[in-house]
């Protein structure tokens, strides 16, 4: 662009897209910029909006003044400038670079405000870096390079998805290594439908259904398998049998013996969010704030597994697609997975031929689900998944691949 176009607003002027320092950066250097000028004004292109959970009113409104100062803002409630409440939740709004600028002076003031700077700049780091790897028994998973397809195996009689296999190992064995050609990173076991109204198997049942396969698969795949339940004695059975991940639809909250389980045998776990229990969890599910709420919990439930001496990192988050959730909330889920990367832990999704998928696409069966699946898992990727799982793994694999190329670009 010449002197005979500058400033002409039809010619030459658009908004870019830049969500990370890397893209900043380039679109930066793009122009000729200086490497110097690059570095400093990188944190300068990235604007963040930061939650805080029940913030002292004192010291949100020394939050507020901060941000003000640095050149950003915060966003309390209605009341919290006349203490008209005792706490408030924040939205801290500003450029990284404005974030960091208020946290350096927040790390000097008093109401325990220096922890909750360190946290938000903890935040910031994790949210834009993804590193580590699982450590699944001999298996290595690196992070961030490419997604993981996890496939589903359901040893049940009665899984929402029709496909089931109880008690048919040569069935079992056949499907397993037809995924793992078609794809597998991980085969996920289950004994026990978790759709919604399902009732509990007892179990014995479970472990009659979930041992023999695991030992029989393990033997046999080279893979990690992960054990899809929350009843400890399950995981272990598995966790002997040659499994190397615990997958607790509950979070580790309905066997209070899980986590221990877990650590045990050094395996990473899986924690998922649900409202209620698989049999009430789809009974008019409400939030006041649905990722507050799934975040908190998710939250809890790594402490839960910290405290049993699984490393954080080795605690892969999941916002449980619809375990408790109407159609406009798992829509809501997947529009902002990113958020779950705020804590540095593996993201997993899991939305596979689930109901939603059908209502949207006017009411189609769970073996009609394949596209809109395959949308769910290439948005999943986008926002931010690590693992996705899934039953059509040979497609989903591919759309993976197919997305991985775009979001993970060097
Ligand atoms: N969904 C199901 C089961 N287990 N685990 C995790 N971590 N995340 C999920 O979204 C998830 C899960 C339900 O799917 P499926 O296993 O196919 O059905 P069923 O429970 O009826 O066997």
């Amino acid at each position: 662009m010449g002197a005979d176009t500058f400033g002409r607003a039809d010619r030459g002027v658009r908004v870019l897209t830049a969500e990370d320092a890397d893209a900043v950066a380039r679109t930066l250097r793009r122009v000729g910029c200086a490497d110097e000028g690059a570095r400093i004004m990188t944190p300068k292109g990235l604007i963040r909006l930061i939650h805080l959970s029940a913030v002292p009113v004192p010291a949100a409104n020394v939050i507020k003044q901060e941000m003000l100062a640095a050149g950003g803002d915060a966003a309390l409630h209605a009341r919290a400038v006349s203490c008209g409440v005792d706490d408030t939740d924040v939205v801290l709004i500003g450029t990284e670079a404005q974030l960091s600028t208020a946290c350096a002076k927040l790390r000097r003031a008093g109401w325990g405000l220096p922890a909750t700077a360190d946290a938000v700049l903890d935040t910031l780091w994790h949210y834009a870096t993804t590193a580590g790897e699982l450590c699944c028994g001999a298996h290595r998973l690196p992070l961030g390079r490419r997604t993981y397809i996890m496939g589903i195996l359901n040893v049940t009689p009665d899984s929402f998805s029709g496909d089931g296999l109880a008690g048919d190992t040569d069935a079992l064995l056949a499907r397993a290594e037809a995924m793992v050609a078609d794809g597998a990173d991980i085969l996920d076991i289950g004994g026990e439908s978790t759709r919604p109204g399902a009732e509990e198997v007892p179990l014995e049942n479970e472990l009659r259904r979930v041992a023999p396969a695991v030992r029989a698969l393990a033997a046999r795949l080279p893979v990690p398998i992960s054990v899809d339940t929350y009843k400890s004695a399950v995981a272990r059975a598995a966790l002997e049998a040659g499994a190397c991940i615990v997958n607790d639809i509950s979070g580790l909250r309905f066997d209070p013996a899980m986590a221990a389980t877990a650590a045990a045998f050094c395996a990473p776990v899986v924690v998922m969010h649900i409202k209620g229990t698989p049999r009430t969890m789809q009974q008019h599910p409400e939030y006041a704030d649905l990722l507050t709420e799934v975040c908190a919990d998710l939250e809890g439930a790594t402490a839960l597994a910290v405290a049993a001496g699984i490393p954080r990192d080795q605690v892969i988050l999941d916002p449980g697609f619809g375990f408790g959730k109407t159609v406009a909330h798992n829509l809501e889920l997947l529009r902002r997975l990113r958020e779950l990367r705020s804590y540095g832990q593996p993201v997993l999704m899991g939305t596979s031929r689930k109901s939603t998928i059908g209502t949207i696409l006017g009411g189609l069966s769970p073996e009609e689900r394949l596209e809109g699946t395959a949308a769910t898992v290439a948005l999943a990727i986008a926002n931010g998944a690590d693992i996705v799982r899934v039953h059509d793994v040979k497609a989903m694999a591919r759309v993976a691949k197919m997305t991985d190329a775009v979001v993970r670009a060097p």
